[in-house]
């Protein structure tokens, strides 16, 4: 029986960077999370008896809100849901669900690299049926509706079962409760060479994973242990949990620090690695080095070619404008195209489409290719594991050759979390206003090169996107951009980019070797004055 419940629209319903993120306790709003599903609905065209993925990362409301989205889905007329076990799918899985099985598209319940539980974040995005986040010409068109929209219809299927793996049938609309690890481990065997990667793990290689109670917990166990023979162990906090054990499901330097300081120990494994809440980031920890990930994507673009799945070489790379330019030397020396896109993956869809990149990265520990059209935390630690088994160099001296052949992008990112919306807005707006007057200016010793809002020139559909954060060059490289996150769900969050190219000296200490630049901010934008913080709550 189909219901159509009289409904009263949110209008804080504005997808960000990554979909509709907001507190637990708003999303337990009547209605809440019903209003913006139907309106996601009410966006789209054509999915009459198509198939709709439904998963998500685990945390808690996602069985309550996955039972919802199948009960729209059948009121709303989709043919068929496949839904993970337990309502289990990482983002990168979903991702290749939705391409493997033509689905029309796919909902991922989320809020990565966010603290999950009773009082902490929830998130919903939208997937297309490239198996990418929704556009933003579809995520405006949500937030649209999320403003008008006056009712939703939803179907009485009864109790749902989301643990036994099998199809059902019910309100007309088929279930197909999915392994959600098999697709994803098979995809995984066809890119890489699991044969070198097992005898390397043979021959005593010591590695650790820290699924940080988040969904890869089974995705690794499955792959790292049970695949591909290493010892058990190997994968650690691997069950996940609705509040992920009280953690921030957040793989960097803060987060993870305990893994941090267990690569730096004395008998530390060989290589070390971590994902976020849903399992599209990933953190990359050698024996001795911490390799950023702007570095990585580099690195891994430099030596792709040495995993079966990437041999005939790449067709271009993307990065986000924030990253940092380590893999532009990379591009520049195969001859391949090089890309700078806003911050979030969807801007990478259309050139992975159009078959003009095939490996994308952002400095937010984002990086994947063209197997999916997510970011991809375990994709990455499996080529750099594949890397590792054929060079048969250790992480270390691959990041020093690297920097020896390309020089190195010291770089770091500065986040101001929870600040006044106001000030954050004010410092943004005055620094705006100034861009135009700020070549030529002298600061700390750096010379202004020139100054601007980024401003995307989609190179495949023409669409423009404005205001995606502001840079500041130097002279001689260096580089400065502030932006304000679209992930964060109380207040504001500042994120101050820094990034310095040194051609020769390699081995400088990064905060150190950036201080001038990050003074020079300060002087630039006034951040302390602005959001009242006189130093940052996360550095990475
Ligand atoms: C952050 C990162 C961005 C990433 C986004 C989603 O966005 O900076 O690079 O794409 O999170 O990542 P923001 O707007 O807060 O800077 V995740 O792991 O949610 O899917
Ligand atoms: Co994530």
């Amino acid at each position: 029986m189909i219901r159509t419940v009289k409904t009263t629209p949110y209008t804080d319903q504005k997808p960000g960077t990554s979909g509709l993120r907001k507190k637990v306790p708003v999303f337990q709003q009547e209605n809440y999370a019903e209003n913006f599903i139907q309106s996601v609905f009410d966006s789209l065209e054509g999915f009459e008896g198509k198939t709709l993925v439904i998963g998500g990362d685990g945390r808690f409301l996602n069985r309550e809100v996955i039972g919802k989205a199948i009960r729209m889905a059948a009121a709303n007329g989709f043919g068929k849901v496949m839904v993970g076990q337990g309502g289990i799918l990482s983002t990168p899985a979903a991702s290749n669900v939705i391409r493997k099985y033509k689905a029309f598209g796919g909902l991922v319940l989320s809020a990565s690299h966010n603290p999950g539980g009773p009082h902490e974040d929830f998130g919903i995005k939208y997937n297309i049926g490239n198996g990418g986040p929704a556009p933003e010409k579809i995520t405006n068109a949500i937030y649209e509706r999320t403003k008008s929209i006056g009712e939703y219809r939803i179907a009485d299927l009864g109790a749902i079962d989301l643990d036994t793996v099998g199809t059902t049938v019910a309100g007309g609309m088929t279930i197909e409760v999915i392994d959600p690890v098999k697709d994803y481990a098979a995809l995984m065997e066809s890119l890489f060479d699991f044969a070198a990667i097992r005898a390397m793990f043979k021959g005593g290689f010591r590695m650790r994973f820290d699924a940080m109670h988040a969904v890869t917990g089974p995705y690794a166990k499955e792959i790292l242990e049970n695949r591909l023979g290493a010892p058990e162990g190997t994968a650690r906090n691997f069950v996940p949990l609705e509040d992920f054990g009280g953690h921030h499901p957040d793989p960097n330097l803060v987060h993870a620090k305990e893994l941090y300081d267990e690569m730096f120990a004395p008998d530390a494994p060989d290589f070390g690695a971590a994902s976020d809440g849903d399992g599209d980031r990933n953190l990359i920890i050698g024996r001795q080095i911490f390799v950023t990930p702007s570095d990585s994507l580099a690195m891994l673009a430099a030596n792709a070619h040495l995993a079966p799945g990437y041999k005939a070489g790449l067709k271009g790379i993307a990065r986000s404008m924030p990253t940092s330019g380590a893999a532009d030397r990379v591009a520049e020396k195969l001859g391949i195209g090089m890309y700078e896109t806003p911050t979030g993956w969807k801007f990478f869809g259309n050139l992975l489409d159009a078959g003009m990149a095939t490996i994308c990265g952002e400095e937010s520990a984002g990086t994947g290719s063209d197997h999916v059209r997510e970011k991809d935390g375990l994709w990455a630690v499996l080529l750099w594991l594949n890397i590792l088994a054929v060079r048969k160099e250790s992480a270390k001296a691959i990041a020093e050759k690297h920097w020896q052949t390309y020089g190195r992008n010291y770089y770091s990112r500065h986040d101001y979390e929870e600040v006044a919306s106001e000030g954050a807005n004010r410092l943004v707006s005055e620094l705006r206003a100034r861009l135009s007057s700020l070549p030529g200016t002298k600061v700390r010793g750096l010379t202004v090169a020139a100054a601007d809002d980024f401003a995307y020139h989609d190179p495949v559909d023409g669409s423009v996107s404005e205001n995606q954060g502001i840079r500041i060059l130097f002279e001689g490289g260096s580089r400065l951009v502030l932006r304000l996150s679209g992930t964060g769900t109380s207040g504001a969050t500042l994120r101050l980019y820094v990034e310095r190219y040194e051609p020769e000296k390699l081995d400088l200490e990064t905060q150190s070797a950036l201080a001038d630049l990050i003074g020079a901010a300060e002087d630039i934008a006034g951040i302390r004055k602005h959001t009242g913080r006189d130093k940052p709550s996360v550095i990475t």
